[in-house]
């Protein structure tokens, strides 16, 4: 823990800066055993120093260097950033020189790790950070950096400060019943505070979807039998010659992908091969792909081609998807209508065409409908980001479950007490206030370098 660690923070490339960031209790003299300019030994905290750095008489680069002292540093240890012309070549041999120096490699986020251990932040708050750097679109970035800022934290923190205090409730009673004057623990009051909890934990769990989506965003597989222009949407919805394109059934054979943006959130679209039974061995691999993209997305898109008759085949496999959300679009209505479309009208229904992008808009307006975009923006993000959070979450509904059920069966306040103790620790768990050493290299080692 107490190690000199040093990292590029920046993406190595070619820009205009690049920060080399060093944590620990010496970084300040290993820097400044290679910079020229004022004694960064005796300079103020959070300050920026100009000057150079040298080796060996040789000046490397013109810098600008931070230092931040302990406790008030990202890591709570001295912090030193050099800011440095930016390229690979500069870069890497000042990152070199402070290795050559005393300081170690940092693992991928080990800063971050740094500033869990010293208490600076909680895994709730690290995993925010992760995913405010991996945000690739504005709602994901705010659900990030709510998490960040500890909403979510407060919350848990919320319920376990509820917990404590009835295990507190609990002990006094079981360890000194005959005090008169100990509140009592009715059966009544422990059930209503128990079921409130658990109120809450069922709402986390079961808005944690919303989570995924404001962070991954919406999976949609555009899906149909060949020809119907399927590939033809997807370039329309993307603005953008991506998919081929011809009038040859077949076109289509392996995934297309890409992303846009809908109301702020992630959109990824998956354009794949037509579904049709063929002798073609490339296409028929096409064709179990797209059945397989299809079980494993959010949204399926199902086009249909509104100049052709539907069969009873295609019904029964639009009826046959029934593990994803779906949409069904009747495309290339600017031709004659020949499709039936009250055989479908149990579903959501979208006509249009890609000739004059009639119709894509509707597509657009009927997902932030369907997954009620507008409403979890509307929401305060207080949504668990993680299978880890989901599971542990899921561990707390059932220890109350039990405890319930204890309270029911007037079972002794010793054992109702265990399960309180057990929803407590699995809350704790999710914030890290305990935590195994293996759950942390694990959470860590998905961070950026430098973080
Ligand atoms: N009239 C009309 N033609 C369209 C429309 N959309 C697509 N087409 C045409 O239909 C043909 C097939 O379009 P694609 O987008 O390649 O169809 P696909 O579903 O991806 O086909 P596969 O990849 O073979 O499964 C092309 O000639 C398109 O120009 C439309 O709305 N109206
Ligand atoms: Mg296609």
């Amino acid at each position: 823990m107490n190690e000199n660690i040093c990292a590029i923070s920046t993406a190595l490339g070619v820009g205009a800066i690049s920060i080399v960031r060093c944590s620990g209790p010496d970084v300040i003299e290993i820097v400044n055993s290679i910079f020229k300019g004022k004694d960064l030994t005796k300079v103020d905290t959070h300050t920026i120093n100009y000057g150079h750095i040298f080796s060996d008489g040789e000046n490397i680069d013109e810098v600008l260097v931070s230092v931040m002292k302990a406790p008030n540093t990202f890591t709570r240890e001295d912090v030193v950033e050099i800011n440095c012309h930016g390229g690979i070549a500069t870069t890497n041999k000042v990152l070199e020189l402070l290795i050559i120096n005393g300081c170690r490699l940092a693992e991928p986020g080990e800063f971050s790790k740094k500033a869990f251990l010293n208490g600076r932040i909680d895994l709730i708050e690290a995993e925010g950070i992760n995913d405010l750097i991996s945000s690739e679109s504005e709602e994901s970035r705010k659900y990030a950096i709510s998490r960040v800022d500890g909403n979510l934290s407060r919350l848990i923190i919320n319920e376990r400060d509820i917990l404590v205090s009835l295990q507190a409730e609990l002990e006094v009673n079981f360890d000194f019943p005959e005090e008169a004057d100990n509140p009592e623990v009715t059966s009544e009051k422990l059930r209503e505070s128990l079921t409130s909890i658990l109120a809450d934990l069922k709402e986390l769990i079961d808005s944690s979807s919303n989570g995924s989506i404001l962070k991954n965003g919406i999976d949609v597989a555009i899906v149909g039998k060949p020809n119907v222009g399927k590939s033809s949407i997807l370039n329309h919805l993307l603005d953008q010659k991506k998919a081929i394109v011809t009038d040859i059934a077949g076109t289509t054979r392996d995934i297309v992908e890409g992303t846009i943006t809908i109301a702020g959130i992630k959109i990824n679209l998956i354009d794949t091969a037509g579904i049709r039974q063929t002798e073609d061995l490339v296409e028929k691999i096409g064709v179990d792909k797209s059945k397989e993209i299809l079980s494993t997305a959010d949204l399926a898109i199902y086009v249909i081609n509104s100049n052709e008759q539907i069969d009873e085949e295609e019904l029964s496999f639009i009826r046959s998807i029934d593990n994803v959300q779906k949409i069904i679009f009747f495309n290339k209505d600017d031709l004659e209508i020949n499709a039936d479309k009250s055989l479908v009208d149990e579903f959501i229904v979208v006509s249009g065409n890609t000739v004059s992008e009639n119709g894509l808009k509707d597509l657009k307006n009927k997902i932030i409908e369907l997954f009620n975009i507008n409403e979890i923006k509307g929401k305060n993000y207080n949504f668990l980001s993680n299978a880890r959070q989901i599971a542990l979450v899921h561990m707390a509904y059932e220890s109350i479950q039990n405890a319930i059920a204890s309270v029911d069966g007037e079972y002794p306040l010793e054992m109702i007490a265990v399960d309180i103790k057990k929803a407590y620790d699995d809350l704790g768990e999710i914030i890290g206030a305990t935590y195994k050493d293996e759950l942390l290299d694990e959470l860590f080692s998905k961070f950026c370098l430098g973080k």
